[in-house]
């Protein structure tokens, strides 16, 4: 405790001096070693005992990590480091590997400016080393490499000196065609480059690494770091070559200071006005501007109530501050405001920008949020996931008296996750959950019980499917239950380059109209329509193509909540609606605003809508994921045939050695139980990991068996309804 004490007044004395600031990411695929490596920098800065660095996993310090042996939550840690005489902020977030909690890797990009990646040696780069570099180069958030495990290169595979050299040029060489692969631009500053410093190799698990830089300083080369692993003495080569030096060299010298960074940054997570006031002030990383915070993560004490951590862009943070969060009207009063040392959080005084602050009193902050203390500022960027909530299970408290409990446990836990969905149809009575697998959703149930003291069960886990048409209908006509109002609704798909623009949030209601009209025009959509989108609910947009109707102004919300109701559950099976374009092209109201209330219109325009989809050759699409096999070649078959079993398709082999790459997909549906029946076909010899690769449509012949099952749990009537149970023809 006393070290920590120590620490946070340390801490406490670099916040203010951004040039001695780092705001770092630990990112990689599953397993490769981020949290092990964490352990070494904590050891380095005197937070645990270096005796246990690598071992003690102290960022994994919840119950359910502990067990399962993966990270779960990303966590933040501050920590003071001394490099070659002065002290240094490091703010750091060790995240999660498992594609389950891929959301938490993305949010934690929106608070660091630099990001190392970290690369098992005789893995490789893998799917999820794509994944959180894609990330990181969206946010524009600098990496640097580390490639771990080399212990494992010489101890297990036994190769040679050279070839341990030629295997670690191929990682390199890998992640840069990665980088290269995703922008021509970026790969030219960001080229990966042992030679330059921006790599390091080394072994977490044993506390030593190198570095060209670093051999140059400590006269230790390949050779010799061959030499030491082969002769088992590892334990003196980290003490000539430890961890955290060498990595401390490498975060310090080339990733960016805030300073440097959110003059960069800005530009890409902000679209207001850069002359603004504002705008300069978060270039410059101001602590005597305005407050803006970007809330980038949502927890729970059961002390202090709920805490926003997030990455503080301009201004400095106090506690008993009034701030505005996202467009509310009224203002929060900060109560606290704390740094995180792993685990425990530690209130400070103050916070200058170009830190990560945590907060406690902003009760109206979500996930995405933006703090501010000017009354109207244009917030942040949405920070949009790149995996969808696909597997779903149905929630119900084991006793009755809990009911009321687990609807606002659930509203909760979906505040601290978004990636998590929770829907509770009212009409069905069904609570969902959905979230990114069926891990995720097994970590949120425990949560609920343990944490939340809420004892649940959950169905077996379900697929949700997304309603979508395939033709055209209408004008299909809606006409109030009084009969003095009527809509006339054109339905058809929508384009699939838009349904893309959604769902990567580049077009929102939020944006600016010329902005939004320019991207769609680019996407291939029509001049009058782009024009005339009125709302997006899911990925379907409605549009305004009436001229001159009168009253139709102010009549227009309630317009917009039958287009919502409508979609959020699909008149086939109640399923959420995907890429439908509608179109408003006629409407007749009432002049009495009395007689065109919320019961008349939403009811009429939701009628029609649903009935015209049904019209419209509707059909639904299922989410797929991708499946990357690792496998020795013996055990291939086994594999493949299981992929092919589950209506997967296998897209691309690669041979290494002994062992085959399989890239594969398949439906969710397909998968549930893949994880036994792969380790029975292979003998436990294949390494496989999944990403979701979006809705494809369900085979024509498939299509009657699932809405009736989907119907069915839902205890709605079996059948699929007609267009003529919405509206008369
Ligand atoms: N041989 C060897 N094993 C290592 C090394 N670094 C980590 N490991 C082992 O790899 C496993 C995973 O390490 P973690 O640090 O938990 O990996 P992680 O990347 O944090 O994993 P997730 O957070 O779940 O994605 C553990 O069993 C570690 O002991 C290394 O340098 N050499
Ligand atoms: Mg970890």
């Amino acid at each position: 405790m006393g070290v920590k004490k120590k620490m946070v007044e340390r801490v406490r004395d670099l916040m203010d001096q951004p040039e001695q600031i780092r705001n770092i990411g630990i990112v990689a695929h599953i397993d490769h070693g981020k949290t092990t490596l964490t352990d070494n920098l904590l050891a380095g800065a005197g937070m645990i005992s270096k005796e246990l660095a690598g071992t003690q996993l102290f960022m994994d310090s919840d119950e359910e990590e502990q067990e399962r042996g993966i990270t779960i939550d990303a966590a933040n840690v501050s920590m003071v480091h001394e490099f070659e005489g002065e002290e240094y902020l490091i703010n750091l977030i060790d995240t999660p590997g498992h594609v389950d909690f891929g959301g938490d890797v993305t949010r934690a990009m929106r608070a660091v400016d630099g990001a190392v990646v970290v690369v098992d040696a005789v893995e490789g780069a893998m799917p999820q080393t794509e994944t959180v570099l894609r990330q990181a180069l969206k946010e524009n958030v600098t990496p640097v490499l580390f490639v771990n495990k080399v212990d494992r290169l010489i101890n297990e595979l036994q190769v040679d000196s050279e070839t341990m050299q030629i295997k670690l040029g191929k990682v390199i060489d890998n992640v840069n065609k990665l980088i290269k692969g995703m922008s021509e631009e970026k790969y030219k500053e960001w080229r990966l480059d042992a030679a330059n410093g921006t790599v390091a190799f080394g072994s977490a698990l044993y506390n030593w690494a190198i570095s060209v830089t670093y051999m140059k300083k400590s006269g230790i080369g390949f050779n010799e770091v061959f030499q030491y692993c082969k002769d088992n003495d590892m334990k003196a080569l980290a003490e000539k070559c430890p961890l955290h030096e060498v990595l401390n060299d490498m975060i310090i010298k080339h990733l960016p200071n805030p300073l440097v960074s959110q003059k960069r940054r800005v530009p890409v997570i902000w679209h207001g006005d850069a002359d603004s006031e504002i705008g300069k002030q978060m270039a410059a990383c101001d602590p005597d501007g305005d407050v803006a915070l970007m809330v980038t993560k949502i927890t729970r004490d059961p002390h202090a109530g709920e805490i926003a951590t997030g990455r503080l862009f301009s201004g400095t943070l106090q506690r008993g501050q009034e701030l505005y969060v996202s467009g509310s009207a009224k203002t929060d009063r900060i109560q606290q405001v704390g740094v995180f040392m792993g685990p425990e959080r530690v209130d400070v005084e103050k916070i200058p920008a170009g830190n990560i602050a945590a907060v406690t009193g902003l009760k109206s902050a979500i996930v995405g949020s933006t703090a501010t203390s000017l009354r109207d500022m244009y917030p942040f960027e949405m920070i949009t996931h790149a995996s969808e909530p696909v597997v779903t299970v149905a929630v119900e408290a084991k006793h009755m008296r809990d009911l009321p409990k687990l609807i606002e446990v659930l509203r909760q836990v979906s505040k601290e996750d978004p990636t998590l969905q929770v829907k509770i149809d009212e009409e069905t009575g069904e609570h969902l959950l959905a979230g990114m697998g069926e891990l995720h959703l097994e970590v949120i149930g425990h949560r609920i019980e343990r944490d939340k003291g809420v004892e649940i069960t959950a169905s077996e886990p379900i697929v949700v499917y997304r309603e979508t048409v395939t033709g055209r209908a209408g004008p299909v006509e809606g006409k109030s239950p009084n009969r003095h109002n009527r809509f006339y609704i054109e339905v058809e798909p929508l384009e699939l380059s838009v349904v893309d623009l959604i769902k990567s949030g580049e077009i929102t209601m939020r944006m600016d109209k010329i902005e939004r009209r320019d991207k769609l025009l680019g996407a291939g959509m029509d001049k009058d329509e782009a024009k005339g989108i009125t709302a997006i609910s899911e990925s379907n947009i409605l549009i305004d193509m009436t001229k001159g109707v009168q009253y139709l102004r102010e009549t227009m919300e309630l317009i917009i909540e039958g287009f919502v109701e409508a979609t959020t559950a699909g008149p086939m099976s109640r399923e959420p609606c995907q890429g439908i374009k509608l179109r408003l092209v006629d409407v007749k109201l009432h002049e009495d605003a009395v007689h065109r209330g919320p019961a008349q219109v939403i009811p009429a325009v939701r009628q029609a809508i649903q009935a015209g989809i049904l019209m419209a050759d509707v059909t639904l699409l299922e989410p797929f994921q991708k499946v990357f096999i690792q496998v020795p070649q013996d055990h291939m078959g086994g594999a493949i045939s299981e992929i092919q079993g589950r209506r997967g398709a296998i897209l691309n082999m690669t041979q290494e050695g002994d062992v085959t790459d399989i890239e594969s997909k398949a439906p969710v549906s397909g998968l549930f139980g893949f994880a036994g029946d792969l380790r029975s076909a292979t003998e436990g010899r294949a390494l496989w990991s999944t990403e979701f690769a979006g809705f494809e449509s369900l085979p024509k012949n498939l299509l009657p068996d699932v809405v009736k099952q989907i119907r069915t749990r839902k205890g709605l009537k079996p059948g699929i309804p007609k267009p003529s149970d919405f509206v008369s023809q």
